[in-house]
């Protein structure tokens, strides 16, 4: 109900604990809680009412002068731009850029030159496929693209989570992005790859072999934003002052270890949470824990390419770092939310185009295609050629263009000159091109016939995807089988299934015969022709993410399923341990009003049973009492808490009193291991917290799945 009655003109509404007075007129006025702004229109005119629009009469129409009332409208109607037309869904913070190890032989670029120099970052991570709405867990890239604003201008480098993509030549993008989209006519599956369309596509396009391995593994469902990798993955290039040319490839290296969710649990996290990704980047940033990546670049030069196996212009391929060791350069940190998710996260327009002097293009096909892309899809997306006079997108070094006019123009060049050449002189005559500062292209030389042709060097499809598949652990090996298997599942064309597999058998025959039985393939189809032979490239240690553990829980999540009358002393020390550890404690109890402990403390929680199920935390702690494990093992979602945290091979600590929980389970009767650790007292915590750095007790997954 309205609180302003027809006869009167100002009112009293109490909001919380705070009285506000609405329509009091004036620059700012009273309210309980201090001095606030008056509300006005876009044109600066005082709001009177706010909750009313103007009638004639009490029961009357509304008027057509009502400004305020059309205005607000008006806006309101317009709220919305084109979502993405990939990376839709995506989240961005503000850090900063700190050289650690100088390239100044290497390249010009004045953001690589003085070792401890900073320069401001925007970086945003995005899903691909995804609509803006749509959940963070899916199984998908991630996009990690990051803006440098550096003194010679805007440098951007939009990558991936992965360092190889679907294609080779960006002519085939629409198609790529078409197929792995909702399907046009029934508009579904949203956020999925998991569908013909797309398995239609790729089982026709070989040269995604790759990307298609490394999006099925584990790396598709990451835990966090966090813990990820990031690569720019087209090679590129840096020229140094003496001008000449080194090859780079980009790697952004987290701190924090890599980690991913198992797919049961990326399932059940997208009903959960779907905001999984977005709400840890923003508490790890609001608490003070600055996520961090180390800059890293693979060097070469032209008789390296030459001597490599692929062509370094081929996006559908890596350099393993076995081969060619990543140097660190420099730090990325992130320790500043938006103020305002639109304003920044949305309306930041990455572009590949945007370099700076001492960084180049190669005649990567994807990379050149892109160029285009990235521009053009800003004018549809934020309306107009002016959407670099958005704060996110201006440069924060100086800048002078002779560029004018067009919509939303808010900074035309001043003064007379708008033009050059002028004999205006000085700085009457504006800005001057200056070939000693500027920017120049990398003299490489050019020549061939006009054709569209794709390099014999292109060619190899099977034996990169093959070394990825060989050089991951068991359990990873195991995540790829399944994911294939439950992907090809939702594929309802048999022929698309069986065209899959059959690009499989070039990439290692267990993984198409695991993929077959658990299809249920009736026969093993032929292998598809390789265009190429396929190699047995050396394992590349470095491309798995078991491999490569944190040895860590910093930046971890434990969650504590107590109730009143749990053990105070045990919980408080799991709290100190976990605190020094950098991880983190939630309680998770059956009413949101908190616990009280044994000693008679309270505790607040931080979720009912119901909405803080297990997948939400990287390990968990059962700490009811005797009475409350009774009570917790007559409920589905305790129940469930339990059972989810054993099958996605995460560490349970447990007190003796919940043992009517986990014998309901079935945890403990049948299935007690090393990761399901009794605390007996609160000294225990110190060793829990010590078995939660493996992350997972993967020895448990085996035994898991029997289907
Ligand atoms: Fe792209 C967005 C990454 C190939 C065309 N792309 C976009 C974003 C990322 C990437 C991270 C989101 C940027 C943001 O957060 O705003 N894209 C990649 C990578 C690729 C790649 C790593 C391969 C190496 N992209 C690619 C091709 C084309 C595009 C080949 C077109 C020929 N990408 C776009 C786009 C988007 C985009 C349509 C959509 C929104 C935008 O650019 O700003 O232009």
């Amino acid at each position: 109900m309205n609180a302003k009655s027809a006869h009167t003109d100002h009112t009293t509404v109490k909001l919380g604990n705070e009285t506000v007075q609405r329509g009091a007129g004036g620059e700012t006025h009273q309210t309980a809680g201090g001095d606030v702004p008056t509300l006005t229109t876009q044109q600066g005119v005082p709001v009177s009412d706010n909750q009313n629009t103007l009638k004639a009469g009490v029961r009357g129409p509304s008027l057509m002068e009502d400004f305020h009332f059309r205005e607000k409208i008006f806006h309101f109607d317009h709220e919305r731009i084109p979502e993405r037309v990939v990376h839709a869904r995506g989240y961005g913070a503000h850090g900063f850029f700190e050289l650690t190890h100088s390239l100044s032989n290497i390249t010009s670029a004045d953001v690589l030159q003085r070792e401890g120099e900073r320069v401001p970052a925007f970086v945003r991570f995005s899903t691909v496929t995804g609509s803006k709405g749509s959940t963070d867990l899916a199984r998908d890239a991630r996009g990690f693209a990051v803006k440098l604003y550096t003194k010679e201008g805007n440098w951007d480098i939009v990558g991936n989570n992965i360092p190889v993509f679907f294609i080779q030549d960006a002519v085939k993008f629409p198609d790529m992005v078409h197929a792995v989209k909702e399907e046009p006519d029934r508009a579904f599956p949203q956020a999925q790859s998991a569908h013909d369309n797309f398995w239609d596509f790729i089982s026709l396009t070989p040269e995604s072999m790759n990307m298609i391995m490394w999006v099925m593994s584990d790396r598709g469902i990451p835990r966090s934003f966090r813990f990820m990798e990031g690569f720019g993955v087209h090679t590129f290039r840096f020229v140094n002052k003496a001008g000449q040319s080194t090859y780079a490839k980009f790697h952004w290296k987290p701190k924090m270890g890599l980690q991913s969710v198992v797919w049961n649990e990326a399932v059940k996290i997208s009903g959960a949470d779907p905001d999984f990704h977005r709400r840890d980047l923003w508490n790890a940033i609001q608490s003070g824990e600055f996520p961090e990546w180390e800059l890293g670049v693979q060097l070469f030069d032209d008789e390296f390419a030459d001597k490599f196996d692929f062509d370094i212009l081929d996006a559908t391929k890596l350099i393993p770092e076995e081969i060619l060791p990543v140097q660190p350069v420099g730090r990325l940190v992130l320790d500043r939310m938006v103020d305002n998710f639109f304003a920044e996260t949305e309306q930041v327009a990455f572009c590949t185009q945007n370099i700076v002097p001492g960084v180049d293009f190669t005649n990567d096909p994807l990379l050149q295609g892109r160029n285009f892309s990235y521009l053009d899809t800003q004018l549809k997306r934020l309306g107009g050629p002016n959407f670099t006079h958005i704060p996110i997108n201006a440069p924060k070094c100086p800048f002078h263009t002779l560029q004018q006019d067009g919509h939303m123009a808010m900074h035309n060049p001043k003064g007379r000159a708008n033009y050059e050449p002028n004999s205006w002189g000085g700085e009457a005559g504006g800005p001057r091109e200056n070939p000693q500062k500027g920017y120049k292209t990398f003299p490489s030389e050019v020549s061939g016939v006009k054709e569209r042709v794709r390099s014999e060097k292109f060619a190899d499809h099977y034996s990169q995807a093959r070394q990825f598949y060989k050089s991951q652990t068991d359990v990873e090996q195991t995540h790829v089988q399944m994911a294939i298997t439950f992907e090809l599942s939702k594929v309802e064309t048999p022929a698309i299934r069986g065209r899959v597999v059959s690009h499989l058998l070039n990439i290692d025959k267990d993984l198409a015969k695991a993929v077959a039985d658990g299809l249920g393939l009736e026969k093993m189809p032929e292998a598809a022709p390789p265009a190429r032979a396929v190699l047995d490239l050396p394992p590349s240690p470095a491309l798995s993410i078991l491999k490569n553990g944190p040895k860590s829980f910093a930046g971890r999540k434990i969650g504590v399923l107590a109730t009143n009358g749990a053990d105070g002393a045990l919980l408080e020390a799991l709290q100190t341990t976990a605190k020094a550890e950098g991880a983190e404690v939630e309680i998770i109890a059956p009413q949101i009003g908190g616990i009280k402990t044994a000693d008679g403390k309270h505790i607040a929680a931080a979720q009912r049973v119901p909405g803080g199920p297990s997948v939400l935390f990287d390990a968990v702690v059962l700490l009811p009492s005797a009475e409350g494990a009774k009570q917790l093992a007559q409920d589905a979602d305790a129940r469930d808490f339990v059972t989810d945290a054993y099958a996605h091979a995460k560490f349970i600590g447990y007190v003796p009193a919940a043992l009517p929980l986990l014998k309901r389970t079935g945890v403990v009767d049948d299935a007690v291991d090393d990761g399901v650790i009794p605390l007996k007292a609160a000294k225990d915590a110190e060793e829990f917290i010590k078995s939660c750095r493996a992350l997972r007790f993967w020895q448990r997954e085996a035994g898991v799945h029997a289907v």
